[in-house]
């Protein structure tokens, strides 16, 4: 279903509600799907792309300049979230918490300065709980939590890698073997690779699925589209004329990326294992403003507490088990991802920590009778952050705080905080009491590099 118009709340959760009576149809072909050689356990695909702006899916409300067909298919085929959220407005952090399932500042992961030194040791991730489970376990892309060798992804619980360890970017024709940061890894072994670095990822993307279609498998596919640097063949930026000129490249590799989804669909189909795979697609941050990245209504870009720094393209599909072409306004974090999969696949979280993920399944299917979050929660340490409960959001980025009835004004226009000074005082509290407990960002005596 695509969206030419940003629906209202109340359209929102008719269309949820209407999914929901879907839902229990599906529901009743509970275990009736194919399965992969016989196994009930679903496979997990986790896209994550990299700096996308929340209007620039054309799933979502968007420029007709949008075309992103392949995620619309995820949209037309799963659930699209409107109030999807990264747990960061850049990109390191928001993997930590994907990873983990926890608030990143519950280990001291507060910005991207903290992937040098790596994810803590005393996490568990999701991948090593699929391990355990007996899963094919693959990241493909941008690691970006860690480059010391504890912290390379084999010693996180994947089988496999292939890509980048390093910081945000990576040049996409530059493929040749340089420092620990930037060259392209084949698991531990630095590689010379040619191409152009998307169409690579989509090609490991697929090996690993045609390589482990008959087990139950994880493949984690960070593609590090849309972040910087702006390149892309010449034969796709001529594809776009908008005006803009680097706004044309940042289309051409987002419609690379996109192709690229619909490869991995493709791989799916064509091993058998589409009906019983789990696919969630979400961008780790919102849009960037020297990408010529374009967040729709949202307020401000990437590292930013404001909803464009935050809200992101959000889809979960699963065939059977989800409603089709539905709509979910309910706030859901990038955190929920791993409770989530460790529920479809029949798991148990490690009884060991708190968990802020819960399972987002039963909002999926329109059966939840509360909200997911009482309140969710964004802090880059020490120079801004958010909290947001119900159609309240709270930012705080120096200076005065703003109070945003988020449901009504989801640009952040209206400084309603002057005006209702008791909710202010109220969600000031609910973050003290959250900040509380999160750990001080990780000593930097500890920063290697
Ligand atoms: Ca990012």
């Amino acid at each position: 279903m695509r969206t030419k118009e940003p629906l209202n709340r109340r359209e929102f959760l008719s269309a949820a509600v209407a999914s929901a009576a879907g839902a229990s149809l599906v529901g009743a072909a509970w275990g009736q799907g194919r399965n992969n050689g016989g196994n009930q356990n679903p496979n997990i695909v986790v896209i994550v792309s990299d700096d996308q702006g929340y209007a620039d899916a054309s799933c979502y409300d968007h420029p007709k300049q949008v075309s992103t067909p392949n995620t619309d298919r995820l949209a037309r085929e799963g659930v699209r979230l409107t109030d999807g959220y990264a747990s960061a407005w850049v990109c390191a952090p928001t993997r930590a918490g994907l990873v983990t399932g926890r608030y990143q500042q519950r280990f001291g992961f507060y910005t991207a300065g903290d992937s040098r030194i790596g994810l803590p040791l005393s996490e568990t991730t999701v991948a090593d709980v699929l391990k355990k489970e007996g899963y094919a376990t693959g990241v493909i892309g941008k690691w970006h939590l860690g480059i010391e060798p504890e912290y390379h992804p084999l010693r996180r619980g994947f089988d496999e890698f292939y890509g980048f360890l390093g910081h945000g970017g990576h040049d996409y024709f530059d493929l040749s073997i340089t420092d620990a940061y930037t060259s392209i890894y084949r698991n531990e072994k630095p590689v010379s690779d040619t191409g152009y670095l998307t169409d690579n990822l989509t090609r490991e993307a697929v090996s690993f699925i045609e390589r482990h279609h008959e087990r139950p498998f994880f493949l984690y596919l960070p593609y590090s589209a849309v972040h910087w640097p702006l390149q892309a063949p010449e034969e796709d930026i001529k594809r776009f004329n908008t005006g803009d000129a680097e706004r044309d490249i940042y289309l051409a590799m987002l419609a690379r990326m996109d192709e690229g989804i619909g490869q991995v669909l493709a791989a799916l189909r064509r091993t058998e294992v589409d009906d019983n795979t789990l696919i969630f697609f979400f961008s780790d941050n919102g849009g960037a403003k020297k990408n010529h990245a374009n967040n729709g209504v949202l307020r401000d870009y990437k590292q930013s507490a404001y909803e464009g720094g935050i809200r992101v393209p959000f889809i979960v599909r699963w065939p059977g088990r989800l409603p089709e072409a539905a709509v979910c306004s309910e706030p859901i974090i990038c955190l929920d991802i791993m409770p989530t999969i460790i529920s479809a696949v029949g798991a148990e979280l490690p009884g060991d920590r708190v968990y802020d993920g819960k399972d987002m399944l039963p909002v999926l299917r329109g059966e939840a009778k509360q909200p997911l979050h009482e309140a969710l929660f964004w802090d880059g340490g020490a120079d801004q952050w958010a909290v947001r409960a119900g159609k309240w959001k709270l930012v705080y980025r120096g200076g005065s705080p703003g109070l945003y009835d988020i449901e009504a004004d989801i640009g952040e226009t209206d400084n309603a905080a002057e005006r209702n000074p008791q909710i202010v005082d109220r969600l000031k509290r609910t973050y003290a009491a959250w900040k509380k407990q999160m750990a001080p960002r990780i000593p930097r005596s500890r920063d290697r590099r």
